[in-house]
């Protein structure tokens, strides 16, 4: 498996502590738990470098990678963590909106769906928030190894359905490495456009 040079910029809980403009962004979205840090370690191939939380909602803060000094991975927080109150989910799209919205050289957004939850609305108003901002973005369908094999396909064209994706979702496991050659190759396609 081919591995990348990757380092932690920064944590940024507020966007007075962005880094300046620098490389073009990569962003990864999601429900809290969806897989977000998990997929970033396995994309540049190393255990530890984005944390992995055993409690979901843990990630408050915007969190950059360099990637080979050729474009940022941005770790976005998670949003519909079931205890959360009213004040943090306004903290989150707080943080997201100035994000996507702040003048940033943002290439790409991939965004994070569990392969086994039906979208509800929070999920509905991520992507009409990609919308808005006419971000680039991909849905990946994440813990595909929790589905039968038979299951997939079917799964994913739902899904595909449901969200309204123009581009098929693609169908990707940290655990097994499905999806991560395609997945790249859709980052490298977005990084040097
Ligand atoms: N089976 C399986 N488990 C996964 C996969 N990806 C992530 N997980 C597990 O899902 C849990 C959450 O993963 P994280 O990567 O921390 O999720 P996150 O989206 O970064 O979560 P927040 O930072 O809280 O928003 C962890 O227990 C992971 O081990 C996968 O592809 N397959
Ligand atoms: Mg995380």
């Amino acid at each position: 498996m081919r591995t990348y040079r990757a380092s932690l910029i920064t944590v940024a809980p507020v966007p007075g502590a962005f880094p300046p403009n620098s490389a073009p962004e990569i962003a990864v979205v999601g429900r809290s738990n969806s897989g977000k840090s998990t997929l970033i370690n396995t994309m540049v191939g190393q255990k530890h470098l984005a944390r992995v939380s055993g409690k979901p909602g843990k990630t408050r803060a915007i969190i950059f990678f360099d990637v080979e000094e050729r474009f940022i991975l941005a770790d976005l927080p998670g949003y519909g963590f079931a205890r959360a109150p009213k004040s943090e989910q306004q903290a989150w799209r707080g943080l997201v909106e100035a994000y996507m919205g702040g003048g940033r050289p943002i290439a790409g957004v991939i965004a994070l769906f569990d392969i086994r939850r039906k979208p509800d609305d929070l999920d509905r108003a991520l992507v009409s928030m990609l919308e808005r901002y006419n971000l680039s973005w991909r849905a990946v369908w994440t813990k595909a190894d929790k589905l039968k094999k038979a299951q997939l396909k079917t799964t994913a064209l739902k899904l595909d359905h449901a969200l309204r994706c123009q581009e098929p979702g693609l169908v990707f496991s940290s655990k097994t490495r499905m999806g991560r050659d395609e997945l790249w190759r859709w980052m490298d396609s977005m990084v040097e456009e």
